[in-house]
């Protein structure tokens, strides 16, 4: 295989690890902090998980002598979509280990949670690793969406590591990914299985945080490539001065990507789902307030702009939202008789005749090739896949049409030619970012002190990222600290709470101060591609985000 020179430059990149995470690791000891409480509905999850609710944060001490670990087999997995730095969590996880005790075993399941449910996978090695060492990617081992939450599973999972002697499993993934890991971790300790489980936080939408997990690993590396290819849609855009660029991004249920890389690149407009649901607005509303500012812009002889647009929008669209909920609903029950109609007319014509007038009348409203994007293959949890609805073109058509309108009303509009653009794979496999490799590199290293501590059911943590990386903090929060019930699919279940975008929070707030002055004038910012190499100021810095939730 041919190797880049950035990539060969890269394997020799060292991450940076917290101040306590570079002693000698056989001299940390696990310090056990005060007993937690689950984020809400305490009582019923208490009784959920038994054996695991309530456990303590832990951190990590020196202590006086060296001692080899508990011999550790780990399995580990990537679960659910890419995010730069998963090669390093578990570059970080291997070497704490072998660090910790060189009888230590590392098993990569391969293809995500399947892989352990059909017990394949490799095992690590030195050689494997350094060929992953501060790349993207998950093709280490791969990943995928298979969700474990079944007891079926769970006894697979058993047998699995038995026949391994697998006595410890971390799991990478988002927040559904680590409520089954909570649930599995339970589920050994009830069945008395001496089998530890840890989870990391990924994704890179951004809303897996709270007050112990600071950032999903990912979510910087990502935004800067969208905020790259931004910046130079906003360079090109004012060198033309010709069109209008509507850019949707990644980011399925919150849109935390796109306000970052508003920070990021100053845009003319910015929609913010959260927004959009707080306000009620509709389409309608949302197509008046682009043709607005578009028509302003006109007015000072700028036909040109850059709108980005978050892909999760239309599930915050209330009226939207009723009608996808509807759908899913409807496919769900009539499977059979919707996969048997044969042309895409015929499938719309079928969910038509079954919807209620409401969400007949939006889904009458929108254009034909959207009308078949939301009827497309629902994703394993039964959702419609944001990724695949071109929200950015349903947009442009709607703005036409009402530019058109007010001109005919005799308003000034100028002259309105639009380009579309989704991103959201190029930024997902992109080579982790500085910020991003040190930090999945600690967060993987310290996954392996948790096992070490037989921390079970807890999610490695990392804190202290908007400061340098010496002064991070390294420790471990138990996964149910971060749950509440939730209702999914008619049922009420326990689940690690989604983080969206705080109206009230500093992103949102400074977005909220300058955007009149953005949507008016031309003050777009040009942040470049993610330097590697070179000054700390242009290399390690975080996101906008991480800044200002963390402003002192
Ligand atoms: P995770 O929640 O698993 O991290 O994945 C997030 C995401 O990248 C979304 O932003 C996007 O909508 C979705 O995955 C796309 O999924 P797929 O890779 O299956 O097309």
């Amino acid at each position: 295989m041919k190797i880049s020179a950035l990539q060969q430059a890269r394997y020799l990149y060292a991450p940076k690890l917290p101040k306590i995470l570079r002693e000698d690791i056989q001299k940390l000891d696990v310090v056990i902090g005060q007993p937690t409480q689950s984020a809400s509905d305490q009582e019923e999850l208490k009784k959920l998980f038994p054996n695991t609710y309530g456990l303590p944060k832990v951190s990590f001490k020196v202590s006086g002598s060296a001692k080899a670990g508990r011999k550790l087999n780990v399995g580990v997995i990537l679960s659910g979509g890419q995010a730069p730095g998963g090669h390093n969590v578990i570059c970080g996880l291997y070497d704490a280990l072998m660090k910790a005790n060189p009888q230590n075993k590392l098993y990569g399941f391969i293809g995500g949670p399947s892989g352990i449910l059909e017990d394949k996978y490799i095992i690590m090695t030195d050689e494997l690793i350094n060929e992953y060492r501060n790349t993207g990617g998950f093709d280490i081992i791969g990943s995928g969406r298979t969700k474990l939450e079944t007891k079926e599973q769970f006894e697979v999972c058993t047998k699995v590591c038995h026949s391994h002697s697998i006595n410890a499993i971390v799991i990478i993934g988002g927040d559904d990914s680590n409520t089954n890991a909570a649930v599995l971790a339970e589920y050994f300790r009830a069945q008395k299985e001496d089998i530890c489980v840890v989870g990391c936080p990924k994704t890179i939408d951004g809303d897996l945080k709270n007050e112990s997990i600071e950032a999903s690993f990912g979510f910087d590396t990502a935004t800067k490539t969208f905020a790259e290819l931004i910046g130079n849609i906003e360079r090109d855009a004012n060198s033309a001065r010709k069109y209008w660029h509507f850019i949707r991004l990644m980011g399925r249920s919150a849109s935390h990507i796109t306000l970052e890389c508003a920070l990021q690149c100053q845009p003319n407009i910015c929609l913010v789902g959260e927004e959009v649901k707080a306000k009620n607005q509709s389409v309608d509303d949302i197509t008046t307030y682009i043709a607005n500012a578009i028509a302003k812009r006109a007015e000072n002889g700028n036909n040109f702009g850059v709108i980005l647009v978050p892909e999760g929008l239309i599930e915050f669209v209330p009226s939207l939202n009723a009608l996808i909920s509807e759908i899913n609903d409807l496919l769900a029950k009539t499977e059979k008789e919707f996969n048997a109609l044969d042309s895409a007319d015929a499938k719309i014509a079928f969910v038509d005749s079954k919807l209620s007038a409401s969400s007949k009348k939006v889904f009458d409203s929108l254009p034909v090739e959207i009308k078949g994007q939301l009827l497309a293959d629902r994703d394993p949890h039964g959702n419609v896949q944001v990724s695949k609805i071109e929200t950015e073109k349903l947009l442009i058509q709607t703005v036409e049409k009402r530019l058109k309108q007010m001109k005919s009303e005799g308003k000034y509009c100028g002259k309105f030619s639009a380009l579309s653009h989704f991103f959201g794979y190029e930024g997902r496999c992109a080579f982790p970012s500085n910020f991003d490799a040190d930090y999945c590199y600690s967060l993987g290293y310290n996954a392996a002190l948790l096992l070490g501590a037989n921390m079970s059911g807890y999610l490695s943590s990392i804190t202290g990222l908007s400061k340098p990386a010496d002064e991070w903090k390294a420790g471990g929060i138990p996964i149910t600290m971060m749950m509440n019930m939730e209702q999914r699919h008619g049922e009420k279940k326990p689940v690690i709470k989604k983080a969206l975008v705080e109206l009230d929070g500093n992103p949102f707030k400074f977005f909220e101060k300058h955007r009149e002055k953005w949507a008016v004038e031309t003050a777009f910012t040009y942040p470049g591609a993610i330097q590697y190499f070179g000054p700390s100021e242009v290399c390690d810095q975080s996101t906008i985000t991480l800044k200002l939730e963390h402003m002192e």
